[in-house]
Parts: C-alpha cells; sequence; structure tokens
C-alpha cells in the first residue's frame, strides 16, 4: 500500500461519568485520531495516551508532536508491504508506544479494507465473540459502588474489576463479597502501593479474587515477583509490559500469572500479538486491557481479544458506559450474556461517524 495522505484530528468528549483511579480522575477525554488513506481507502487508528503523563509518560501533547514530526514521514508518500512493516520503520524512536500503535493499528485497518477481510480475520483470531468485563473506578462511598457494580451484572457483564488505592481496598472488597460471593471479581491498583505493603495486600487472598492487577510501581519486574511469591491471589501486570521482552522477562521471573495487554501500551497491534504469543509460550493467559477508548480504538481491541490465548473478559465494554454518542456507527453493544460478536465486515467493522468526528473536532492536521 502506498499512503497518499495522513489526516491527525483531536477530538474532545466528555466521558458520561468520571473515571477515578489511583492515579487521578478523568472526566474529558481528549483524544487523537489517526485516518491514513490509500486510493480511496481510509484506515482508523486512535491514541490512547492521556490528558496527563499519569498512566504512562506519554500525553496527548507528546502523541500529537512525535506523530507529526518523527511518525507520519516515516509512512507518508511511502510503500509499505503490510502494517507490519511500521515497527522495523520506527525502530529508532524510542518509547513513545501509544503514538506508534496509533498509526499502526491504522494501518492495519487500512490493510485489511483494501484485501476486504475483517480485521480480526487478518490478525489470526479464532473466537466468534468476545467475553466482557467492566472496570469500575473509585467512587465516593461504597453503596455508590454496590449499586454501580449491580446495574453491570444486570447489563450481562461476565467480570467485575474495581479500582483500589490505600484507604479504598479491603474493606471495600469484604462489602462486595458480602452481597457477591462468587462473582468473577479482580481489583486494579494501578502501581498505588509498595512491598512494604505486602502485609497488607495479603488480606486480599481471603476473597477469591480472580487476580491483582498491576500492584506496585509501574516500570518494575523484581519486586513484583517478590510480592507473588507471597501472595496467593494471581498477579496480573499491565503498566509493567511495554514490549514482549518484558512479558518474556515477566514470564521468567514469574512476578505475575496473568498479563493484560494493551496494544497502545506495547506500540502496536504487531508488537501485542507477540506479547500474545511469548504468554501462550509460558501457559500465561492474557486479556485485553482497555483505555477508555472511543469506537476506533475499542473496535481494534474487540479484533485483537479474538486471539487464542485472551481467556479472560477484558475491559472491553459497550460504548455507552463512556460516551454518549460514539466515534463509530453501529455503537458497540454487548449481549444480555455479556460477549461482543465479532465484526464480519472489511477491516475494524464500525465505521467512523464523520459528520460527528467533524463536530468533535478541536485541531487537525493534513499531511499529503
Ligand atoms: O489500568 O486498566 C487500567 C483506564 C484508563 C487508564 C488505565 C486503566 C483503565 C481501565 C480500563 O481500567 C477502563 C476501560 O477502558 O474500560
Ligand atoms: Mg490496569
Amino acid at each position: 500500500m502506498v499512503i497518499e495522505s495522513v489526516i491527525l484530528r483531536e477530538i474532545r468528549m466528555p466521558l458520561v461519568d468520571f473515571f477515578q483511579t489511583s492515579f487521578g480522575r478523568t472526566i474529558n477525554r481528549r483524544i487523537i485520531l489517526v485516518e491514513v488513506r490509500s486510493d480511496h481507502i481510509s484506515g482508523w487508528g486512535e491514541c490512547v495516551a492521556g490528558e496527563g503523563p499519569f498512566f504512562s509518560p506519554e500525553t496527548v501533547e507528546t502523541a500529537w508532536s512525535i506523530l507529526s514530526q518523527f511518525i507520519v514521514p516515516k509512512v507518508l508518500q511511502q510503500t509499505l508491504e503490510s502494517a507490519q512493516d511500521l515497527p522495523g520503520r520506527l525502530q529508532k524512536i524510542r518509547g513513545h508506544n501509544m503514538a506508534k500503535a496509533s498509526m499502526e493499528s491504522a494501518l492495519w485497518d487500512l490493510q485489511a479494507r483494501q484485501i476486504g477481510l475483517p480485521l480480526w480475520k487478518l490478525l489470526g483470531g479464532t473466537r466468534k465473540k468476545i467475553a466482557c468485563g467492566v472496570s469500575i473506578g473509585i467512587q465516593q462511598d461504597v453503596e455508590t459502588l454496590l449499586m454501580k457494580i449491580k446495574r453491570e451484572l444486570s447489563n450481562g457483564y461476565q467480570r467485575i474489576k474495581i479500582k483500589i488505592q490505600p484507604g479504598w481496598d479491603v474493606d471495600v472488597v469484604r462489602s462486595v463479597r458480602e452481597l457477591y460471593p462468587a462473582i468473577p471479581l479482580m481489583v486494579d491498583a494501578n502501581a498505588a502501593y509498595d512491598l512494604s505493603c505486602t502485609e497488607h495486600l495479603k488480606k486480599l487472598d481471603q476473597y477469591n479474587l480472580l487476580m491483582i492487577e498491576q500492584p506496585i510501581m509501574h516500570d518494575d519486574l523484581v519486586d513484583h515477583a517478590h510480592l507473588q511469591i507471597q501472595l496467593e491471589t494471581p498477579v496480573c501486570l499491565d503498566e509493567s509490559i511495554r514490549h514482549s521482552r518484558d512479558a518474556r522477562h515477566a514470564c521468567e521471573l514469574k512476578a505475575c500469572q496473568v498479563i493484560n495487554v494493551k496494544m497502545g501500551r506495547v506500540g502496536g497491534m504487531t508488537e501485542a500479538k507477540q506479547v500474545h504469543d511469548v504468554c501462550q509460550k509460558f501457559n500465561i493467559p492474557v486479556w485485553c486491557g482497555g483505555m477508555l477508548e472511543t469506537g476506533i480504538g475499542r473496535a481494534h481491541n474487540i479484533a485483537l481479544s479474538s486471539l487464542e490465548n485472551f481467556r479472560f473478559p477484558g475491559d472491553v465494554s459497550a460504548s455507552n458506559r463512556y460516551y454518549e454518542r460514539d466515534t463509530v456507527q453501529p455503537p458497540i453493544k454487548v449481549s444480555r450474556k455479556g460477549y461482543i460478536k465479532l465484526p464480519n465486515s472489511p477491516g475494524l467493522g464500525y465505521e467512523p461517524d464523520l459528520d460527528w468526528i467533524s463536530e468533535l473536532t478541536v485541531r487537525s492536521k493534513q499531511f499529503s
């Protein structure tokens, strides 16, 4: 494919409800959309960088800058055999995985549309539907949390994840377990603890959690191995896994028993598949994380989740949990039993809503 033009857009979208983690609260999302064009076909990608450098060092501003100055020039007017060629071309750019992934995912969509195949089939996915869970942020009080859990369960979601931090952890989990002794339940600390909290975190072992996600430092593997050996609850890594080499190290060190795969965090679909493959070799299951994506990023996550070793319900849920009106048509829906069906149309299988996207756009830049 010859990339004739690239359009970067920044859109702004308010979340239906604020989302709070141990690193902060998000209400208004700023999102970069990447459109690549070749021969009258467009491919779309979404950048998951946050408004501030709190989940990872990247932000919307750094991604816009790195895309414009360093990534777009590596594809514009270039001939690529496939989307998988991009990582090699970007090898000299250190870090900036979310910026890289937004471009690579647009190229994957374009390639799939060009050959008339659903993206999930192009990726080698085997599932016909994916299992969905929800991630519920830190709330004002336990009653509000319990009310939200009740609502999500009645919507059919198959797994509940709650965010924790010091002061909102063991007692909250106890309250949830009192009402729901058997639901698939897990917690995500977003690196809010350290090894000195081991005795405290061991109190979670009595609640039969599926896993505890990223309990300690964002860039650590070794201390997670020290923690995992002392915890019965399986540790799952999110922030700590930046590429497939981290995944291999985590498996070798026994730093975790599960890995959360986020395409943006690891720099694209190609690398996400490699993380998946490494984990499969070590018999470590993975699941697909979320970053409050709109429909475009969400559709990429759905395609990725169709790979075989995605063995737990992901943080891949319906558009309307986050946004009143999504960036794609039709909006992403979850069945009463908590599944999303893989689409059969080419590419993402969801169409960007161009009128709505143009209304939401606060800046755009065309390269051709
Ligand atoms: O740690 O998984 C995380 C959202 C933003 C930043 C980090 C995380 C999250 C989530 C997933 O928990 C939310 C979602 O997209 O459903
Ligand atoms: Mg997480």
